[in-house]
Order: structure tokens, then C-alpha cells, then sequence
């Protein structure tokens, strides 16, 4: 399939999305205070390598230059988050103004530039102090996560327009508080019921109080949403595992924020989060975004296992199932994307998509002064046919966001993945475009795009 740009239409939002403690350091500059992540980075075993984002990509340094590139690479909007105690370093409370100049700058240089900020309250660095209050197993974090939405909104909200209140609910308190895997480390199936009820309520709670201050902005937030199939369809077991998989990992979240409760019906054990509702909770979850934020990268197979403890389904990795896959071992199929947006499309309360993440780790080669990451072309070429053909279907998707702009630090795999359609050398913080990049660039330049339409009747199986 050959395609354009402008296949897409005129108000087709382009972009590229990175995060604050992926790509910032300064993690102690001019007054923030520790988040969960520089605590957790801080112990040993947690991340490869013993990685941490105490310098990552020094975006706190160069971020005229990462902007500056962003221009020169034709990308007209930009999503970056904001670190919670960079501009509040108890989580509540004093504001650190250092923190706000500093945001300040990156949304004036970002608009002097033509370029528009999305901004990201909440991707994953929670502050310490606040974690050290229970985090978002304590119901208070309602209370400190809407002094932040009011705080971000009282000093940006007059210049930025596009809002998403949080990254992957599932993956922060799945990974952070249940399987202890990502900050803050927690385990257990009610640390993570309690933190996932909390997080649902704030996702809506910040969109009312964005739409409240600042009701010309558009608000919306962001859900990872992976393409689900049972590994044997002729299972029953299969399918039934693959069912509570999908309610888990895909509708936990975006199902209550649509006023349509949790999906305990294909989820027993969801039931359980009874424990953490208060009187008028279930109308707390709702509330109408302007848009729904996608976050594909891939599909999953999943079996029956019955000695997993609550589903009793297990994954079945990509590097299993001999197909081609990721550095982070998630199987490369294009259609994912557009089963995701079909599967989104069916919510009728849902009033508009924007795919604000999709990318590809590769191991990329290094030339001398160029990065030939051929495999990251063709994926982001497949993957963005995969986008135009469900659009042109009546699929209400508006938006596709490149995740990332550079090579960053990969949470628990820290270094070593590398998304970015920049490299970035962390000895000498030197960024050279990779193939990826100068694609992209010509590609948002009306350049020509070709893809193999790698759709077939598998791609149109959606799980419901
Ligand atoms: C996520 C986060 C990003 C990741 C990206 C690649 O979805 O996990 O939003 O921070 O870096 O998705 O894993």
C-alpha cells in the first residue's frame, strides 16, 4: 500500500511522545525532590544493569536542543510529561518555582517554535514523600493528585491546550503494585486493587478539574491496549483465559472512565475492589475526555494456566512462538493497531482516538555518524498503513504519536531498548538521527510511504 501524509487529512495530529523521568535527569537539580523512581533506580537488582534516570538523556540541559531537533524533523506536536516533584517536591504544598521556569521554558521554546505541546500530568513518578505515605494505596492521593492537576493547569494551562491526565493506569499499578516490578516495588493483590481503584478515580477527577479551570483545553488520557487472541481458538479454556486477559489488561480502566463500571463480569476477581469504593465511587469514574489516548504496540496469545494465581491465563511470549518480535520481546504484527482502533471505535462514548504511542526496540547498528534502523522503518510504515486503513473505515482516529523522540531510559530494562528515531550516546549526550528519524521527517513532509497491507482474516478477528 502506498500512502501519504495527506491521506490522513488536513487535522491529522502528528507527533512524538517521550517522558519526564525517561529523558530529563537533573534529578536533584534546583530543588525537586526525589520521585518513586529515584528511589526505586537507587536499589540494587531492580533494573538492568543497575541502570537509573539520574542523567538519562539531560533533557533538563538540553531541551532547546531536543526541541530544536524536534523542528528540524518536521514533527509538529510533542508530548512530554511533567515530573509531579519537579514543580512540587513534598507532592503538596510548597511549589518549587525552579520547577515551573523550567516547564515554563520548554512550553514557550515548543510554542516559539511552532510546535505544540501535549502534555502528560502523571507518567509513573509519583513523589517519594507521598509514597512514603502509602502512595496510591493511600485514598488520599486523590486529594494530592488534584492539588497537582490544579497547580499544572494555574501555571501552563494558558498556554497548552492538549491535556492527558495519566500514561497506562494498568501498567504503573499492575507493575508498581502488584508485581513489584516498577517503582514503588509493591506486591499483592490488594495493594494493587487499592492503587488501581485510586488511579481510576484521579483519571476522571482530572479531566473534570482540567475542564473546570480551563474548559477550552482538550482533555484526555492514555490506556495501553494490546490485541488479545486465545493461543488455541478450538480451546475453551483458551478463550475463557484469553476473555479475563483482555477485561485485565485492556478494560479495567477505559471501561469505568465510560461510565460503564469494571468488567467484573469476565473478571471475578475484580470484585474484590468493592473493598476500596465509597458511597457515589461508580459515578466518580466517569467522566467524558475529549479524546482517548492508544497505546499499541503489539498482540498477545494467551493460555489456560491454571496454577497462575487469579486469572489463570499466562502470556505466551513472541520469542515462543518463533514470529518475528521486538528487543522487548513483543511480536511485530501491524494489525494490532487497527484491531485496537476497531475495538475502541465500538465504544460509542468514546468521542475521539489519538494513538499517542507506538513504537519499536531494536538493536540498532551503528554506522559512523548514521544509525540504519531499517527494521524501525518498516514498522513504523506498516504500522501507520494499519492506522490509515482503519481510519478510512470510519474509525474515528485523529492522531498517531511516535513513541519516542531518542533512545531513553526503559524503566526495568533500562538502557538497553531503544526506541528512538534519535540516538542518543549517554557518555557524551551527542544525538545523531537515526534512518527512522529522516524518514518520519520526509514522511510528515508529504513524502511517499509504502507499506506491504499485511491485513488478513486473522486481523479481523476481534475479541470481544
Ligand atoms: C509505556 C510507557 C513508555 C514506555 C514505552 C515502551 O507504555 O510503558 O508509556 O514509558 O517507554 O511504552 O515500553
Amino acid at each position: 500500500m502506498l500512502f501519504t501524509r495527506n491521506d490522513f487529512g488536513e487535522d491529522f495530529k502528528w507527533g512524538v511522545s517521550t517522558a519526564a523521568y525517561q529523558i530529563e535527569g537533573g534529578h536533584n537539580a534546583d530543588g525537586k525532590g526525589p520521585s518513586i523512581w529515584d528511589s526505586f533506580t537507587g536499589k540494587k537488582k531492580k533494573i538492568f544493569n543497575n541502570d537509573n534516570g539520574n542523567i538519562a538523556c539531560d533533557y533538563y540541559k538540553h531541551y532547546a536542543e531536543d526541541i530544536a531537533l524536534i523542528y528540524k524533523l518536521n514533527i509538529p506536536n510533542h508530548r512530554f510529561s511533567i515530573s509531579w516533584s519537579r514543580i512540587l517536591p513534598n507532592g503538596i504544598g510548597a511549589v518549587n518555582h525552579k520547577g515551573i521556569d523550567f516547564y515554563n521554558r520548554v512550553i514557550d521554546f515548543c510554542l516559539e517554535l511552532g510546535i505544540e505541546p501535549w502534555i502528560t500530568l502523571y507518567h509513573w513518578d509519583l513523589p517519594e514523600a507521598l509514597q512514603q505515605k502509602g502512595g496510591w494505596v493511600n485514598r488520599e492521593v486523590i486529594h494530592w493528585f488534584s492539588y497537582f492537576v490544579d497547580c499544572c493547569i494555574k501555571y501552563f494551562g494558558d498556554r497548552v491546550k492538549y491535556w492527558m491526565v495519566l500514561n497506562e493506569p494498568m501498567v504503573f499499578t499492575g507493575a508498581g503494585y502488584f508485581l513489584g516490578v516498577h517503582a514503588p516495588g509493591k506486591k499483592g493483590l490488594s495493594s494493587f486493587l487499592a492503587a488501581a481503584h485510586h488511579a481510576a478515580i484521579c483519571q476522571a477527577e482530572g479531566g473534570r478539574i482540567i475542564k473546570s479551570l480551563r474548559g477550552e483545553c482538550k482533555v484526555g488520557t492514555t490506556f495501553s491496549y494490546s490485541h488479545i487472541e486465545p493461543y488455541r481458538y478450538n480451546n475453551e479454556k483458551d478463550v475463557k483465559a484469553a476473555a479475563k486477559v483482555d477485561a485485565l489488561i485492556n478494560r479495567m480502566f477505559i471501561e469505568p472512565l465510560l461510565g460503564l463500571g469494571y468488567p467484573t463480569a469476565d473478571l471475578k476477581i475484580l470484585d474484590r475492589i468493592e473493598r476500596f469504593m465509597h458511597p457515589n465511587d461508580e459515578k466518580k469514574l466517569a467522566f467524558e475526555m475529549d479524546f482517548i489516548g492508544l497505546q499499541n504496540y503489539t498482540r498477545e496469545f494467551v493460555s489456560y494456566a491454571p496454577l497462575m494465581p487469579f486469572v489463570k491465563a499466562k502470556i505466551i511470549k513472541a520469542s515462543k512462538r518463533n514470529v518475528e518480535h521486538t528487543l522487548m520481546d513483543w511480536e511485530v504484527y501491524p494489525p494490532s493497531i487497527y484491531n485496537a482502533l476497531k475495538r475502541l471505535h465500538n465504544y460509542k462514548e468514546i468521542k475521539e482516538i489519538i494513538i499517542t504511542e507506538n513504537g519499536a526496540a531494536f538493536n540498532d547498528s551503528f554506522e559512523e555518524y548514521r544509525v540504519e534502523d531499517f527494521k524501525r522503518v518498516r514498522f513504523l510504515q506498516d504500522y501507520i498503513a494499519q492506522v490509515l486503513l482503519a481510519k478510512r473505515e470510519g474509525v474515528k482516529v485523529n492522531g498517531y504519536f511516535v513513541w519516542t523522540l531518542m533512545d531513553n531510559f526503559e524503566w526495568a530494562e533500562g538502557y538497553y531498548p531503544k526506541f528512538g528515531l534519535v540516538s542518543v550516546d549517554f557518555k557524551t549526550q551527542k544525538r545523531t538521527v537515526k534512518n527512522s528519524g529522516s524518514w518520519y521527517s520526509c514522511f510528515l513532509k508529504n513524502a511517499l510511504a509504502a507499506s506491504k497491507e499485511c491485513r488478513n482474516e486473522e486481523s479481523e478477528k476481534i475479541i470481544l
